[in-house]
C-alpha cells in the first residue's frame, strides 16, 4: 500500500506542467511564457491534416499532443522546439480554444528537424498549440518554449521593429517577415531610410548580424557591381546608405543581399550566408486614434472606429456603439483639428472635409445604418469584409485626388442621433 501511495504521488506531482494531451478536446493548459516538457511517445494522431502544414508532400502532423495557451501580453507569440528534442517535430497554432479552429501557422524544419512558429497575439487571447511528428517518424520527449516577442516602437515615427533570432536565407526571412502582423500591419524586412532610423535600430535592438530589406536587382538598368541596383523591399526611395568600409564588394561574386552588423553598418552577402543568424522586421505605423472618447450617443456609448490596417490591400473601416436604426456616413480630411462642437458631438477634422456620400461618386457611398447591436451596416455594397466601409483609393471632392502610399488621412463618422441631432465617432489617423 505504501509503495503504491508513493507511486501515485510521484505520478501526480512529477513534472507539474506541460507534457501535452493526446486528445485535442482536453488540451494541457500552459500558464503564460516558459519552457514546458512534452511527451509524444505513445500519442496517437487525432488532428486533421492542414494545407498550412504542407511540406515535403505531406500536410499531417502525426502523434500529436495538444496545449491550450492564453497570451499574457500583446505581441508576437513564438513557440519552438529548437535544440530541445530529438523528435522530428511539427508544430501548429490554431485560433481559439476549440478543436478545428482556423490554423494560424504551421512549422516543420526550422532549426534542424525541429520547429519554430510565430503568430500575432493579443493579451488574453487563447490558442490551441499542436505538437507532433513528421509523418512516419517516432514520437519522444523534449520541451517546447513559448514566449511573446514585443516589437519596439519608435515613438517619433510610430514604426515598430522586431529582431527575430533565427538563421534563415534572405528570401525565407523576407517571406517570414511579411507573414507577421502587428497592430494590423503586415511586416517587412526592415528598411532604413535615414540616419535617425538607423540610430534607433542600433540603440534599441539587440542583434549581431541580421538581414535587412535591401536587395540588389541584377536586372535593373542601373545594376552594376558592386554598388549599383540596390533597393528596398518596400520600393521606398533608396538614398541613405550605411555600408561598412570596403562594402559592398560582391566578394565572392553573387553577394546581392544586405545584412546589418550591431554597429549599424551593412555588408553585401550571399543570400544563403550561414553567418547571418537573425532578421529585423519592421511594421509601418498603424492607425492612431484621436478625438477620444467621442461624446456618447443617445444609447450612452461613444461610437468607435476600427480599421483593417492599410497593409492588407483593402482599407476597411468599422463603426460600433451607435444608436440602433440611425444613419451615418464617413468623413475624411488630411489633418485632424481641435474638437469643434457640432450639435451633440465633436467634429475633429480640419477643412477641407470630404464626405463619402452617394453624390461623391461610384464606390464612395458609405451611408449605413446601425443595427440592433450598434454596428454600422453599409447600404451601398461598398464593404468586402465586416459591415462597414471599404475606403477606395479615390477621395471624394473636396479634398479630391487619390490616397497615395505614405500619405496620412484622418477619418471620422458623422451620424444622426435620436431626435435628429448630429453626433460623431472618435477619429482615426491612418498612414497608408
Ligand atoms: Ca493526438
Ligand atoms: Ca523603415
Ligand atoms: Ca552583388
Ligand atoms: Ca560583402
Amino acid at each position: 500500500m505504501r509503495c503504491s501511495y508513493v507511486l501515485t504521488v510521484l505520478l501526480t506531482c512529477g513534472p507539474l506542467l506541460g507534457q501535452g494531451a493526446d486528445d485535442c478536446s482536453n488540451p494541457t493548459v500552459l500558464p503564460g511564457e516558459g519552457v514546458f516538457p512534452f511527451d509524444t511517445t505513445s500519442a496517437t494522431t487525432d488532428g486533421a491534416p492542414d494545407a498550412a502544414c504542407l511540406q515535403f508532400g505531406t500536410a499531417q502532423i502525426e502523434r500529436d499532443v495538444w496545449f491550450s495557451w492564453t497570451a499574457p501580453a500583446a505581441g508576437l507569440a513564438r513557440v519552438e522546439t529548437c535544440g530541445a528534442t530529438a523528435v522530428d517535430t511539427r508544430l501548429a497554432a490554431y485560433q481559439g480554444a476549440t478543436c478545428g479552429g482556423p490554423v494560424l501557422a504551421c512549422a516543420d524544419d526550422d532549426c534542424g528537424l525541429q520547429s519554430s512558429l510565430t503568430f500575432a497575439c493579443d493579451a488574453g487571447e487563447t490558442f490551441l498549440l499542436r505538437l507532433g511528428s513528421y509523418p512516419g517518424t517516432p514520437g519522444g520527449t523534449g520541451s517546447l518554449t513559448v514566449s511573446v516577442l514585443a516589437p519596439v516602437i519608435d515613438a517619433a515615427t510610430g514604426h515598430a521593429y522586431l529582431v527575430v533570432t533565427k538563421q534563415l536565407d534572405w528570401y525565407t526571412a523576407r517571406d517570414a517577415a511579411s507573414a507577421l502582423v502587428f497592430q494590423g500591419q503586415a511586416g517587412h524586412l526592415v528598411t532604413i531610410g535615414d540616419q535617425a532610423e538607423r540610430d534607433f535600430l542600433v540603440s534599441s535592438l539587440t542583434f549581431d548580424r541580421a538581414w535587412i530589406g535591401l536587395e540588389q536587382d541584377t536586372s535593373s538598368s542601373i545594376y552594376s557591381e558592386p554598388a549599383g541596383g540596390w533597393g528596398w523591399v518596400t520600393g521606398e526611395i533608396f538614398s541613405f546608405t550605411s555600408w561598412r568600409a570596403g562594402e559592398p564588394n560582391d566578394s565572392p561574386a553573387g553577394e546581392n543581399h544586405a545584412e546589418m552588423f550591431a554597429d549599424g553598418t551593412w555588408n553585401d552577402a550571399e543570400f544563403f550566408s550561414g553567418v547571418v543568424g537573425a532578421y529585423i522586421v519592421e511594421f509601418e505605423p498603424g492607425a492612431l486614434a484621436f478625438c477620444q472618447p467621442a461624446n456618447p450617443s443617445s444609447v450612452g456609448t461613444p461610437v468607435t472606429l476600427a480599421d483593417s490596417g492599410p497593409g492588407g490591400g483593402v482599407y476597411h473601416l468599422e463603426a460600433t456603439g451607435g444608436p440602433p436604426g440611425e444613419f451615418g456616413i464617413f468623413l475624411v480630411a488630411a489633418l485632424p483639428s481641435a474638437p469643434v462642437t457640432v450639435s451633440a458631438g465633436n467634429l475633429c477634422l480640419a477643412p477641407p472635409l470630404g464626405r463619402y456620400t452617394q453624390t461623391a461618386g461610384p464606390g464612395l457611398d458609405s451611408i449605413g445604418q446601425f443595427d440592433s447591436a450598434g454596428r454600422l451596416n453599409n447600404f451601398a455594397g461598398t464593404s468586402s469584409v465586416g459591415s462597414g466601409f471599404d475606403v477606395p483609393a479615390v477621395l471624394p471632392s473636396p479634398p479630391g485626388g487619390l490616397i497615395l502610399p505614405g500619405s496620412t488621412w484622418c477619418f471620422q463618422l458623422w451620424y444622426r442621433d435620436v431626435g435628429g441631432v448630429s453626433n460623431f465617432s472618435d477619429g482615426l489617423a491612418v498612414t497608408f
